[in-house]
């Protein structure tokens, strides 16, 4: 019985500790649905390749579903779809979107994706939230918002993976995206909330970014921080309408006016500000404009296909730091000794310079 104790219930815990471990043998009469539980089998590459490239929306679906999976042997095969995909990718215009809770995001992208839909568009909104653990995703919490862009046939809307710290969700949404572009998407919205980390992840994987911002919520609460200005290429004044429209367009002035004192985020490009309402689809088709702009100005200068390139390789060497790490701390028997040491440090019986060098000489790792 012991040996089928969760590990989390603390030793010598009473039954205040409800919790029911399944025999194995229970466990596989449960039916259920869940992607994980998938076999192998289903999971056909060619099937899933030719669905993708078909720009079939349930196939693209559980393509994601695939990439999004934590098991090694789902891994292997999400990785030899995208390598498949791969030549049929870099096509769309990546756009990122940022702002804080209630700025509009989600209604904005609603009307938006449907304006460009309108204007012959195929869009993907995807998301990296990283708090949707406890939201659950900021576009599934507001899929209400999204029901008109959501019932398009020519939308795919997938809300963020809820799982794991911001370097895996940004893995998932970035392979995400490309499985996107290879469907056929050739507008890829990426929302993130402005929280953290997530703003630089979502600059770092696409082409323009948008800062959503509205009238009157004080610059602190709208963080409108040297640093999220300087990664964006166009800000949103968002619900200028109704009464609100005046109040917007001092936001606008003064927005316009700190722009002038911020590092542009795109070289040979100045950042700019616009009015829209997304509740009254009203700005939009500037924005839109202004977007081709960037593309083409930035087409034009080389600084398009410089940047992706220089995103690639950016994403690279991260992967490789992590996971020259992960192998390194990986060896069997690093970890103990190397809390050992930590805690000599810790406990002043040992320099931690000593300490360190001595963790190298375990690591069998020269230099210092
Ligand atoms: N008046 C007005 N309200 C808006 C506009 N855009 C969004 N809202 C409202 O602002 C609230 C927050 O919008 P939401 O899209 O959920 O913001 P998010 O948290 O940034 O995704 C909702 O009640 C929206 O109806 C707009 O253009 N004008
Ligand atoms: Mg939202």
């Amino acid at each position: 019985m012991s040996k089928r104790k969760p590990e989390w219930i603390p030793e010598g815990a009473g039954p205040e500790y409800a919790s029911r471990v399944m025999s194995p043998k229970a466990a596989n009469t449960i039916t259920t649905k869940a992607p994980w539980r998938k076999s192998r089998s289903k999971y056909d590459l060619d099937a899933l390749q030719a669905g993708i490239l078909r720009g079939d929306r349930a196939t693209l679906s559980r393509a994601i579903t695939l990439i999004e999976s934590n098991s090694p042997s789902h891994f292997a095969m999400g990785q030899e779809l995208i390598k498949r995909v791969l030549p049929h990718t870099g096509s769309s215009t990546r756009i990122g979107i940022t702002g804080v809770p209630g700025a509009g995001k989600s209604t904005f992208i609603e009307s938006f994706g449907c304006y460009l839909i309108s204007q012959g568009k195929k869009v993907a909104v995807l998301a990296i939230d990283p708090s949707s653990s406890i939201s659950q995703g900021s576009i599934l919490g507001d899929k209400t918002r999204m029901e008109k862009l959501s019932r398009n046939e020519h939308s795919f809307i997938r809300p963020s993976p809820s799982s794991g710290v911001l370097g895996g969700v940004a893995r998932k949404t970035r392979e995400s995206m490309l499985l996107c572009e290879a469907a056929g998407y050739d507008t890829i919205l990426i929302e993130t909330v402005g929280v953290g980390q997530s703003e630089t992840t979502v600059r770092s994987m696409v082409d323009i970014f948008m800062l959503i911002q509205i009238a009157g919520a004080g610059d602190e609460l709208q963080g409108i921080k040297k640093g999220i200005m300087e990664l964006s290429d166009l800000i949103i004044v968002n619900k200028a309408d109704g009464d609100n429209i005046q109040a917007a367009k001092m936001a606008k002035a003064e927005l316009d006016h700190a722009l002038h004192y911020i590092q542009p985020s795109t070289k040979g490009w100045q950042s700019q500000t616009l009015l829209c309402s997304a509740l009254e689809g009203t700005g939009l088709d500037a924005i839109s404009d202004k977007i081709d702009e960037f593309i083409a100005n930035t087409k034009k200068s080389s600084m398009f296909l410089t940047r992706r390139k220089d995103q690639v390789l950016h994403w690279f060497d991260a992967l490789l730091d992590e996971a020259v790490l992960a192998a390194i701390y990986g060896r069997a028997g690093v970890k103990e000794r190397i809390s050992v040491l930590r805690n000599e440090a810790r406990e002043n019986q040992k320099p931690v310079v000593l300490a360190v060098q001595e963790a190298l000489e375990e690591l069998k790792l020269d230099g210092y």
